[in-house]
């Protein structure tokens, strides 16, 4: 059997990872931080449907990526043939309010697990988290594995740090140590306060009579968004090829904030007319003539990343890699999963992711 140690297990995508690995057979070792409450909705499914007493295909382990002992401890104790380092303070916007916090477990995290791995002279594949948003200010366009790094951010100076060192050791001790640089994916487990997810639970809010208006910062801003369930696949294809390497993974197409909620708003059949501008812009329901989005200073950043666009022709070729869900149907899938959700809230029932 196969040992996976999963760092960011609770998160968006160390819990598609999680269910992925365990339909191949895996045992999943799964890193948690201690909360003040002992709620884990994005694998609390899959955790009571495989934990067995005796198989224990999959565990949890107290740790902290602050915090090297642990990580030792966990290493020491589950051998993993795959480390996935999901973990991370991942809000970009937040970034700029903990610099220093973020710099610490996004950046100095990952060499604290790398540095415990070669400790140990354990013999793991190593997956690191890159993002797409080292690529900051872009020098050009679409961005590949050798565009220049020129982050705009807490998160993304420290997310160049962690890819760099991943790199490094590879090059240094030989490990087999890859870099996914992912650019934006999404799914109906994304965190409320990224965009995407913020514009479709809104909606749905707004749809089902909970809310009156989406606040919302740089409309302009554009991406290139994926759906999680694919990226992840993308993580795992890394660490089975004969060798260790850095790709690029995404759509090869961007959109802006404002398309992506124009089409949010098309599923739940409100039509947004966009009146005024900057500040002052709005998003009126041309059915209705009701304001429906806002701008609201607050949600800007004080640097922004304007235009990523990926291209992964690398993972296409050598991975054999590709997504099988469209940004259109992204946010489709988005949207069904967030009116259910709003609907059980408005009977009474609480949220399952
Ligand atoms: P996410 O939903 O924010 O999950 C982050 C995970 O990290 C959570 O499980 C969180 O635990 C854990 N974590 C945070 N601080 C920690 C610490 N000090 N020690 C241990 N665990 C800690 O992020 P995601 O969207 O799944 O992204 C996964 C990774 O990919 C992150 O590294 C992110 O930066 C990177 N990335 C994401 C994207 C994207 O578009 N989603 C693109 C490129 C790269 P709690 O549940 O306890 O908070
Ligand atoms: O912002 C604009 C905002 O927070 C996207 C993380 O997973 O992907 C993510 O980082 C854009 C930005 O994601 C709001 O200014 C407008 O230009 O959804 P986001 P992100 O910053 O791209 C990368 C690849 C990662 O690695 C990160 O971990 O949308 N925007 N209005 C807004 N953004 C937010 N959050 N909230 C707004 O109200």
């Amino acid at each position: 059997m196969t040992d996976a140690l999963i760092t960011g297990i609770t998160g968006q995508d160390g819990s598609y990872l999680a269910e992925f690995l365990i339909e191949k057979g895996y045992k999943i070792h799964g890193l948690v931080r201690r909360s003040s409450i002992m709620s884990r909705p994005r694998i609390e499914q899959l955790y009571f449907k495989n934990y067995n007493v005796n198989t224990k295909n999959i565990e949890l382990h107290y740790g902290d990526l602050g915090d090297s002992s642990s990580l030792n401890r966990i290493l020491k104790k589950c051998e993993p043939d795959e480390i996935y380092n999901l973990a991370a303070q991942s809000h970009v916007a937040i970034s700029f309010n903990t610099p220093e916090y973020t710099g610490d477990v996004t950046g100095l995290g990952v060499v604290r697990l790398l540095d415990a791995v070669r400790d140990m002279g354990v013999k793991s594949k190593f997956y690191q988290a890159s993002s797409s948003e080292m690529y900051g200010k872009v020098k050009n366009s679409p961005q590949t594995e050798d565009t220049p790094f020129n982050p705009q951010s807490p998160y993304a100076c420290a997310k160049v740090f962690a890819y760099h060192i991943t790199k490094m050791y590879r090059e240094a001790y030989n490990m087999f140590a890859c870099n996914g640089i992912l650019f934006n994916h999404e799914s109906p487990r994304r965190g409320i306060n990224f965009v995407t997810r913020k514009i479709t639970l809104s909606l749905a809010r707004i749809k089902m009579g909970l809310q009156d208006k989406l606040s919302l910062g740089n409309l302009d801003a554009k991406r290139d968004w994926g759906y999680a369930k694919d990226y992840i696949e993308a993580m795992w294809m890394m660490l089975q090829h004969d060798k260790a390497d850095d790709y690029v993974i995404a759509m090869g197409q961007n959109h802006s904030v404002r398309e992506f909620a124009e089409k949010a708003a098309k599923i739940l059949d409100f039509e947004i007319e966009w009146q005024g501008e900057g500040v002052k812009e709005k998003g009126v329901d041309s059915n209705t003539g009701k304001v429906i989005i806002e701008v609201v200073p607050k949600f800007y950043r004080p640097l922004d990343v304007h235009d990523l666009l990926g291209d992964p022709s690398k993972a296409k070729e050598i991975l054999k890699w590709s997504p099988k869900v469209s940004f259109e149907e992204l946010i489709e899938i988005m949207v069904k999963a967030d009116l259910e959700s709003v609907r059980r809230e408005k009977d009474g029932m609480t949220e399952i992711y």
